[in-house]
């Protein structure tokens, strides 16, 4: 069969990007250059996926949202974020969502750091997306390189994806976070390379 290649965009949303709730530096300079980069390498992929993070409003999704009244500790429990049809959930944008051929959601009531925690909109797993479409090799970029772009490169790694983060389209909470993701995704047979 035909080795097929994706493009894996995670989490490029407002509230990941400068002005948002979890707002990571340089978030929409990544949404801007990840566009820049899909249109002049278009040929390259022959599927782009996209995820968002889709939180429910009215609960913490399982502990995600700190409590009211406490204080996040920005490793297991977030400001408010990314809640389900808000503002704060839609691409930045500065990415061309026409772009994107598959749209995956996740953390419906629940922490899910990983695109492969999430759905399509007819309620696909994605993995079952990508075997369908004899995709073997993936590229990752988006936020945040310290939880889910790590989350999903591991999974996808574990599930047997030739996988390359793709190093100058990504920005992460923190800069030791995001050092020590790429270190660990290096250990786990991952590239890292500038696009
Ligand atoms: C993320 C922290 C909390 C991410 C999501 O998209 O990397 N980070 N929720």
């Amino acid at each position: 069969m035909e080795r097929k290649h994706a493009l894996l965009i995670i989490d490029v949303q407002n509230d990941f990007c400068e002005g948002g709730s979890l707002a990571c530096q340089g978030g929409a300079q990544v949404a801007e250059d990840v566009t820049t980069y899909l249109r002049d390498h278009a040929s390259k992929y022959d599927i782009v996926v996209a995820s968002r993070d889709w939180h429910d409003p009215d609960n913490s999704n399982g502990g995600h949202f700190a409590a009211s009244g406490e204080q996040p500790d920005w490793v297991n429990s977030w400001p408010v974020h990314c809640v389900a049809g808000s503002h704060g959930a839609e691409y930045h944008s500065n990415l061309d969502a026409s772009l994107i051929d598959v749209h995956v959601q996740k953390g419906q009531g629940k922490p899910a750091y990983s695109l492969f925690e999430g759905t399509t909109p007819d309620g696909r797993s994605i993995l079952e997306v990508l075997r369908e479409s004899g995709v073997t090799s993936v590229d990752v970029c988006g936020i945040a390189t310290d939880y889910c772009v790590l989350a999903s490169s591991l999974d996808a790694r574990k599930l047997g994806f030739e996988v390359t983060v793709l190093n100058n389209l990504i920005t992460g909470v923190a800069a030791e976070s995001s050092e020590a993701a790429l270190q660990e995704l290096l250990a786990q047979g991952c590239k890292v390379v500038s696009a």
